[in-house]
């Protein structure tokens, strides 16, 4: 196997490490005892010290079809055989338009339209700038203020930093975006510890936003943005009717409702984005990672057919309608990967998959009630939320031992402070369910 003779070239001392300057890692503890995955194949991972490593996470929240998926890897070397890139400024080609037309199909309503990226980080600034443009090509240009809420992550660029409300992305940044105002998150233990899906009290808390609007004036505000459910701050779930108030309170005063579907979109809750979940219709909704399902970075914006319309309505004949774009906007390689992971979604029913598995899911997540440090159990689709009570002064220490455990008897989890989440592919059975509940169960046993 391939895999073998990596593993046994692979110079792994601290010295060959030292070069590549790790995202969000703590580097030294790392480069100390490393840990590399060198093969993937659907539900695992191997590791360069020959180990199978159960994947509990889908990579970071984006291999939902699995690993090594045939179709998605001839699907990319073909079209990196045939095309390798074409400019997408004033140019185009053809499976572009393609996957833009399949993915509008994914939604109901009007979402007609799709501006491409290549991150999460990168459709979010893409959606606040559509929403600012949007507001100034209308006449509005008085609307430039963007909400966001506390906890949310919105990516790293400094839209996404701004209107997010991670305080360690946030505080080493300087001033950030200015006119941007937070609301409250929505997690609360005493109120909803141990929820089975969505929780029930803090809909109620959706009113700050007309607080918000109070203060700054309606007229001055461009966009709200928030995760339907937020993943990365720890898995916090929108209380029953939190959202539709949002959006009704968006709608009364024009102001825009972005969707952050990063990770809820493509199948995590069951159905093929948050907003056919709830119910609810923003006016742009963001996208990435199971896109492609992971496999070459790509992301994209949503916009409903107003927002376009606008833009090609008030810009003059042949002008440039929006000044935006990346040299990899649409990059051929992510075209044929997103479109050959559709291909997989829809054949498989992977959405339908995960509806089918949530309840099962649910009974995993909360088996580990009364586990030792446990304070708080959630879940929603194939997502679970599983937080630790904090070591005094060590915020998180307690969680990355439990990771850094895990990951010695087999099993990838994520974890953020001392909340651990886990979002499988969503073609996992039941037995790797069973597996990583049991797993991490006896890991929780011995973490002090
Ligand atoms: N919005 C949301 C809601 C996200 O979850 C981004 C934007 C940024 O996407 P990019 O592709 O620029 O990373 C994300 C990304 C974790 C984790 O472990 C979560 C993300 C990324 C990496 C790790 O929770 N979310
Ligand atoms: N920096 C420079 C000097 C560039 O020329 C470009 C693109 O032409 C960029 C940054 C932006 O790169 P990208 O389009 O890949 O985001």
């Amino acid at each position: 196997m391939s895999n073998v003779v990596e593993t046994a070239s692979f110079d792994a001392s601290p010295n060959n490490l030292e070069a590549f300057w790790m995202p969000f890692t703590a580097n030294r503890q790392f480069k100390g005892k490393p840990r590399l995955f060198v093969g993937a194949k659907d539900m695992h991972y191997t590791t360069h010290d020959g180990r199978k490593v159960l994947d509990g996470t889908a990579g970071l929240w984006c291999v939902n079809a699995g690993h090594g998926r045939k179709k998605i890897t001839e699907a990319v070397s073909d079209q990196v055989a045939r095309m390798d890139y074409a400019p997408a400024f004033q140019m185009g080609h053809p499976i572009a338009f393609k996957l833009a037309s399949q993915l509008t199909t994914l939604l109901s309503g009007d979402f007609e339209h799709v501006f491409f990226t290549n991150s999460g980080s990168e459709a979010v600034d893409t959606a606040l700038k559509i929403a600012l443009a949007y507001h100034n090509v209308r006449g509005q240009g008085q609307r430039t203020r963007l909400i966001g809420r506390e906890r949310g992550y919105h990516g790293v660029g400094f839209g996404g930093i701004s209107v997010g409300g991670i305080v360690n992305n946030r505080k080493f940044f300087g001033s950030l975006l200015n006119g941007v105002d937070h609301m409250p998150h929505t997690h609360n233990l005493k109120e909803n510890a141990y929820s089975k899906g969505l929780p029930n009290w803090g809909a109620h808390l959706a009113d700050e936003l007309e607080r918000i609007v109070t203060l700054h004036d309606a007229s001055t505000i461009a966009a709200v943005i928030v995760e339907p459910v937020a993943g990365s701050t720890g898995v916090l779930l929108p209380p029953k009717g939190y959202l539709q108030k949002l959006r009704d309170i968006c709608t009364k005063h024009g102001i825009l409702l972005i969707f952050d579907e990063v990770i809820t979109g493509f199948g995590r809750l069951g159905a093929s984005f948050a907003t056919e979940y709830f119910g609810v219709v923003p006016d742009m909704i963001t996208c990435a990672k199971g896109l492609t399902n992971g496999t070459v970075p790509m992301g994209a914006v949503f916009a409903r057919k107003g927002i376009y319309d606008t833009f090609m309505e008030k810009a003059p004949e042949n002008a440039i309608e929006l000044f935006h774009g990346y040299t990899y906007s649409a990059h051929p390689l992510a075209c044929a990967a997103a479109l050959a992971s559709l291909d997989i979604y829809r054949e498989e029913g992977l959405f339908e998959r995960c509806a089918s598995l949530a309840d099962y899911w649910q009974d995993g997540v909360h088996s580990l009630n009364g586990a030792r440090n446990v304070i708080d159990l959630r879940n929603l689709g194939l997502i679970a939320g599983i937080e630790l009570e904090s070591m005094p002064g060590k915020v998180g220490k307690r969680a990355f031992e439990a990771f850094l455990k895990c990951y010695d008897d087999g099993l990838l989890i994520r974890t953020t402070a001392d909340i651990i989440a886990l979002s499988p592919p969503l073609i996992v059975e039941k037995s790797h369910i069973d597996e990583m509940f049991d797993k991490l169960g006896k890991v929780l046993k011995t973490v002090d």
